[in-house]
């Protein structure tokens, strides 16, 4: 994503650099009083973005590049995969069995290449499973959902219906000499769609549909930069820019872009729910229509640390909704890794646990106890609080600010913030500030400017300073904001937005005020005013104001858990108001 974010004389300002081919950045390197950025070719297409303040920065430029559109409420549960389950229906079975028998809240269970029929992308192996469909139909009643990979390279067999269709149509990238370019992927020799070109894109989601119809709830993009076993793709292999005739050397960075757009108008075309995709390549913009990973990590205390300046880069470049693979996917993970990284990882917008074949198992039992525990206390919190990460994606669509912050984007003004890269803000509410060293078991954290909450014992410490916190591998150092509402959910082994009656809300402090937004969580009817919004007045004297927006079958109850205990409001049809009771 070739962009960045500098400072002068304290003020901020961005600079997006939109060209696609091969690039060069020199960040005072060469020479401290210039930077310099350059491409091999194309235009010299650059913006500067400006800004009051960072968070302003950040807002003109994903309103220049787009946003994270609302996602489907369950992507921010839990996510299980590992490299491969996919082989047969009975392993899949066997792990949503043990996150149940565990009582671990778990959404979506995925699906790696080996669900494919000899790795022939929309195809599905017959030998061990059944019928996807209803195997896909029993995940979904016991509260999971399947999302499987594609990867575009299409295999070269002439008896695959994709692969003839695509040739019969001229869909595939070409050799300089106008035949159909062959390097090697997962299924073998395999072609490249030309995903640069509508037609083709369209074919694509076409072919979308073949998972939607099964049941599948969304698509993970592999491969897509796009990778290939065999070589580097030569630069001058012929791609589609548009209507134009391209190359790969330009349009190589933005494949996994075109590709993830395609895949997301198929999901929303055909499943009519806001599409959720995942995928590893992508370019300025890809937000819009995708998710993203941040690709083989290793099961390296090295990585785990990179997670927390990789999410906020991310995050200040667009992509709100991020994650890592937690545990580390390459290299055997140990208990203590595991742990750390779901502590570290618990508010990214993409929780999945996920690792490569080869390694050692690092579902959450694979370690017995004391792992067991710890991550289902860390999977329940992240339960109780999937309203607050959902409200926070409502406010992203308006501004573009992410959910995982750097503290400099809070506080632009505090100069001990600025390269700090060991914690984090969620939101403007919450300061995370995980152990990410092995063996480590107590940390410095620095506070900024305010009043913050101990959120494990309440205790209360005045900001603008350093505290030494203990941090027993149990215990992720996480403070609250003094004087903040957060919406707290029932806990739950998976997200059902259609249990809308009652919400609760905890007030840390004496007073607040918070706005909660409530919609269907999975369709477009938001967009056509299905929503509310709840505002949360809640006054030093104690008195609470409750006010609903929209009324579009508000929560029946509203449950306000304070210092003062519990206080029930119950929707009055007909004045259409909440009733203290
Ligand atoms: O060449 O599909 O990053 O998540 O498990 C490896 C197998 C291909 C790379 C992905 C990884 C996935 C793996 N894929």
């Amino acid at each position: 994503i070739p962009f960045l974010i500098g400072m002068k004389n304290g003020l901020p300002y961005g600079l997006f650099f939109d060209n696609s081919y091969k690039s060069h950045f020199d960040l005072g390197k060469e020479n401290s009083n210039y930077y310099f950025y350059s491409a091999v070719q194309g235009n010299l297409d650059y913006y500067v973005i400006g800004g009051k303040d960072l968070k302003e920065v950040v807002s003109n430029y994903t309103y220049l590049t787009g946003r994270v559109p609302l996602p489907q409420k369950w992507t921010l549960g839990y996510q299980q995969s590992r490299w491969s389950y996919s082989v047969s229906q009975k392993e899949v079975q066997q792990i949503a069995d043990k996150l149940r028998e565990n009582d671990l809240p778990c959404d979506v269970i995925h699906l790696d290449i080996d669900y494919m029929d000899g790795y022939r992308v929309f195809t599905w192996r017959k030998d061990n499973y059944q019928d996807p469909k209803k195997f896909v139909q029993k995940m979904r009643k016991e509260g999971f959902r399947i999302m499987p990979i594609i990867d575009p390279g299409v295999k070269l067999d002439k008896n695959y219906p994709i692969y003839q269709e695509g040739i019969k149509k001229g869909y595939f990238v070409k050799n300089p000499d106008g035949s159909v370019y062959v390097n090697k992927v997962w299924p073998g020799d395999a072609v490249y769609p030309d995903f640069g070109r509508k037609e083709v894109r369209d074919w694509w989601a076409k072919n979308v549909k073949y998972l939607v119809d099964i049941g599948t709830c969304g698509v993970w993009n592999d491969m897509n930069e796009p990778a290939s076993f065999n070589g580097a793709l030569p630069d001058d292999i012929a791609f589609s820019d548009g209507k134009q005739r391209s190359t790969h050397a330009k349009m190589h960075n933005v494949y996994g872009h075109n590709m993830d757009k395609a895949t997301y108008e198929g999901l929303k075309k055909y499943s009519g729910k806001r599409p959720y995709v995942i995928t590893r390549a992508a370019y300025a913009g890809t937000q819009k229509y995708s998710t993203v990973w941040t690709g083989d990590n290793q099961s390296l205390w090295g990585h785990l640390q990179m997670l927390i300046p990789q999410m906020c880069n991310l995050g200040m470049s667009g992509f709100a909704f991020a994650g890592t693979d937690i545990g580390g996917f390459g290299a055997d993970t140990t208990s203590e890794l595991l742990i750390r990284w779901l502590e570290a990882a618990i508010f990214s917008p993409l929780l999945r646990n996920h690792a490569s074949v080869g390694t050692r198992a690092q579902e959450p039992w694979s370690f017995g106890q004391p792992t067991l525990e710890i991550y289902r206390k860390y999977l329940k919190l992240r339960y109780h609080l999937i309203s607050y990460l959902y409200d926070n994606f409502y406010q992203e669509t308006k501004t573009g600010l992410p959910i995982m912050r750097p503290l400099v984007l809070n506080f632009p003004k505090d100069r001990k913030v600025r390269t700090l890269n060991d914690e984090f803000m969620v939101g403007d509410d919450l300061l995370v500030a995980p152990v990410v060293t092995e063996g480590q078991t107590e940390r410095a954290v620095y506070l900024p400017k305010g009043d913050w909450l101990d959120f494990w014992t309440g205790s209360e410490y005045a900001g603008n300073t350093s505290i030494l916190v203990k941090a027993g591998l149990d215990k992720l150092p996480l403070f609250i904001e003094k004087n903040t509402i957060l919406p707290w959910d029932e806990s739950s082994n998976h997200i059902d937005p259609k249990k809308n009656d009652v919400i609760t809300f905890r007030l840390f402090g004496d007073h607040g005020n918070y706005i909660h937004y409530q919609d269907d969580g999975e369709d477009f009817a938001y967009q056509n005013g299905q929503f509310n919004l709840y505002k949360i007045t809640i006054s030093q004297k104690n008195t609470v104001e409750l006010t609903n927006f929209g009324y579009n079958c508000p929560y029946k109850k509203v449950v306000l858990l304070s210092e003062n205990g519990r206080q029930e409001f119950i929707f009055d049809q007909k004045n259409k108001t909440y009733k203290l009771v």
